[in-house]
């Protein structure tokens, strides 16, 4: 069998969405949560962001509050041989390759964690909007670092709406980050969890709708998140997350064509906020 089996292929083009188990082993699992172990307890003692990536902003990202956890960690990948590994020469990225393959390239990562007690909550969009590319096989893989649970804030997505276009991020001429929220409302109703093991990936589409609530349970809950795009699919936008390895092809062979199957695409602000969820949290009443 192939990295994915032709059900997981079908729901991902049915749902926008699959999860697959073992997308990493057990050995460069352990290696990946004791790093981010290793970075949240600097974070704990710093109590405020730190690093700096290729254009300044902070590599780890704090959530506010009395005790400010580490909730961001922009491009690993970056910084950490397990990270990159994992990226370029897993089984996930043969999953990926599965998807959109064969000639696959790397676009930007990041891990995302819930902390027991954080607040952190993702509202509703799609990936496309802030990653927008010529055309959309683009697919962002979750990672479970933490089993994920109905109780630590999982991923909830809005199964086939990657088949309903692009959906506006901006209102009354502000960049939100997030659908309106009629949109938002009518995808909270709509959302299936995904529940799983540490180990699994979530393969998401580039347009599927997506979104998760805070975590309230003791438990973590951490993605290292990865977007990789088809060779033949270029950025319409500088990335939100701009890593030194964007292009690097993971998988077969770089493209000197650009496929373009978009007729008009809406681009977001060039944001100078950390992480999106400073963004999220700008629109008016939030
Ligand atoms: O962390 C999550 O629950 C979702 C992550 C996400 O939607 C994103 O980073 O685009």
């Amino acid at each position: 069998m192939g990295a994915l089996s032709p059900a997981q292929c079908e729901a991902f083009r049915r749902d926008g969405y699959t999860l697959a188990p073992g997308a990493v082993t057990a050995g460069q699992l352990a290696a990946l949560r004791a790093e981010l172990a290793a970075w949240a307890a600097d974070a704990q003692r710093r109590g405020e962001n730190f690093g700096k990536t290729v254009d300044g902003r902070a590599r780890f990202d704090l959530a506010p509050g009395p005790t400010p956890t580490l909730r961001r960690v922009n491009n690993p990948v970056e910084v950490s041989d397990a990270y990159r590994a994992v990226m370029a020469e897993s089984a996930m990225t043969d999953m990926v390759a599965a998807l959109i393959g064969p000639d696959v390239k790397f676009h930007h990562s990041k891990i995302n964690l819930k902390l027991p007690g954080a607040a952190t909550e993702v509202r509703f969009h799609q990936d496309f909007s802030y990653t927008p590319h010529t055309n959309a096989d683009v697919v962002t893989a979750l990672l479970l670092l933490d089993d994920m649970t109905l109780a630590n804030g999982c991923l909830r997505v809005v199964p086939g709406s990657q088949r309903d276009g692009q959906i506006s991020l901006w209102q009354e001429g502000r960049f939100t980050g997030v659908v309106p929220e009629d949109v938002e409302t009518e995808a909270r109703r709509r959302a299936r969890p995904v529940t799983g093991p540490a180990g699994a990936a979530c393969l998401m589409h580039t347009l599927a709708l997506h979104g998760s609530d805070a975590n309230r349970s003791p438990a973590p809950r951490s993605l290292f998140i990865c977007v990789y795009s088809a060779a033949d699919a270029f950025p319409l936008a500088p990335s939100p997350v701009p890593s030194r390895l964007e292009g690097q092809v993971v998988r077969g062979q770089e493209s000197r064509v650009a496929r373009l199957d978009v007729a008009e695409v809406e681009l977001p602000e060039r944001y100078i906020e950390s992480s999106f969820f400073d963004v999220q949290a700008r629109r008016s009443g939030d």
